[in-house]
């Protein structure tokens, strides 16, 4: 097999830039070592930053998040009960889209079917070589077959656990990270959200997030013990709990739980984000903890920006793109870092925290939630900031 562009992932980063090089003219192969069927039923993030959504609909996968997204003009932060709007209207004008990642994942994959372009799902023994030479190779399994894609580059956007990050030598790499003592517990239930924007719920027992996917399906998380067991979690203490973290100031209905799972919280960055002809892109080279819902669309900033170097490279044979790839993404994204673990550290119970620290996050919340100048800065880094 020959392509201009081996992609090893399909998630939203390898899906989404296999569209840009299609619009760009640009050949491409996509692997993926799980099913269809799992990656349309694996139920992650769910909020679309302003540009992204933007970005969405330019690449023309945007006809269903038209008629079945819905836009948030706002956010509500509680602290103990009391419920805070942020106006992102009114602070910066903009919006961010609440639709499931795996719908996202969805329109890629028929948009991809559409373009004609081949991509392969349930491969296996997947390795990458020769990425420091022009003329690097993907080697994998399909159909109990061994295959080669002979390309020009390897674009790794196969998540966190892919095998991408783990193929650049070492010493060529350094890794930051954080770990935070607590994880994510989270369901989805057949129930309307206590209100039509996200609720952030700072608690003494605790950090809530009330999101959802339509105003009859909820998406709710709660914070747990890093180590927590799923099992310790019947259905009524989670509901028990998030009627607790939420106050009186919504109400909460039950429903059927259709789903529920645990969420370790990380914050992760890899350097570089380019070997030779291998660039990484999305989780595979960066993690955010959820809270500040910035996973997904980090992943697109990469590859539009992969997409622009490999789009200089191609038809105008400049590698400055390529040289200067780690650089354009790792600006922005320790921006969304520094978001997502201050968001993180103001929200959630600290198991080791003293009583000053408590008092610190709460003024930091009697702040933004005072301040128009606190909330403007906040609203400016959830909605997205603008790519360059
Ligand atoms: P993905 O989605 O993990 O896709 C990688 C793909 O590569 C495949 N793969 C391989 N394929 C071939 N060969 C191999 N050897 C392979 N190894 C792996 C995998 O099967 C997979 O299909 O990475 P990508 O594309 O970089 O996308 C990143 C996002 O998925 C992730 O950042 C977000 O889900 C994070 N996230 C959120 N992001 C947001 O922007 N907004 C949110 O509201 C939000 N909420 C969340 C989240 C993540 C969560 N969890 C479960 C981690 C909420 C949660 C709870
Ligand atoms: C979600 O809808 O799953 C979601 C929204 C906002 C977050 C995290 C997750 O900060």
């Amino acid at each position: 097999m020959r392509a201009q562009v081996g992609i090893i992932g399909a998630g939203p980063a390898g899906l989404m830039l296999a569209r840009l090089l299609h619009l760009a003219g640009i050949s491409s192969i996509i692997i993926e070592n799980r099913s269809e069927e799992y990656i349309y039923n694996r139920i992650r993030a769910g909020l679309i930053e302003h540009w992204a959504a933007d970005l969405l609909t330019d690449v023309g996968a945007g006809e269903r998040m038209a008629r079945e997204g819905v836009l948030h003009w706002g956010n509500n932060v509680g602290i103990n009960g009391d419920l805070h709007r942020m106006d992102f209207k009114a602070l910066v004008g903009k919006r961010v889209t609440i639709y499931g990642q795996q719908e996202v994942v969805k329109d890629l994959v028929a948009l991809r079917r559409a373009d004609g372009g081949p991509i392969l799902f349930e491969v296996d023994d997947v390795s990458v070589h020769d990425v420091t030479s022009q003329r690097p190779q993907i080697r994998f399994t399909h159909q109990g077959k061994a295959e080669t894609i002979d390309c020009d580059f390897i674009a790794g956007c196969d998540g966190f656990h892919g095998i991408c990050r783990p193929s650049i030598p070492a010493e060529r790499m350094r890794v930051f990270d954080r770990d935070y003592p607590f994880g994510w517990l989270g369901i989805l239930a057949e129930s309307p959200p206590p209100d039509h924007e996200l609720i952030y719920s700072y608690t003494d027992r605790g950090f809530a997030l009330y999101t959802m996917r339509s105003m009859s399906l909820s998406r709710l998380y709660l914070q747990c013990d890093h180590d927590e067991d799923i099992a310790n979690w019947p259905d009524d203490r989670i509901w028990e709990e998030l009627h607790r973290r939420l106050g009186g100031a919504r109400k909460l209905q039950e429903g059927k739980m259709l789903q529920k799972g645990i969420t370790p919280m990380r914050s992760f960055v890899a350097e570089p984000m380019q070997y030779g002809r291998l660039l990484l892109a999305g989780d595979s080279a960066h993690i955010v903890p959820p809270t500040g819902a910035k996973g997904m669309n980090l992943a697109f900033a990469d590859v539009v920006y992969m997409a622009r170097a490999l789009e200089a490279f191609f038809k105008k044979h400049s590698s400055d793109g390529i040289e200067k790839y780690t650089d354009t993404c790792l600006s922005r994204v320790w921006q969304a870092q520094r978001f997502s673990w201050w968001m993180t550290q103001i929200m959630h119970v600290f198991p080791d925290e003293t009583a000053f620290d408590r008092r610190r996050q709460l003024a930091d919340l009697a702040y933004l939630t005072h301040s128009q100048t606190a909330a403007k800065s906040l609203a400016e880094q959830y909605v997205g900031l603008p790519l360059d």
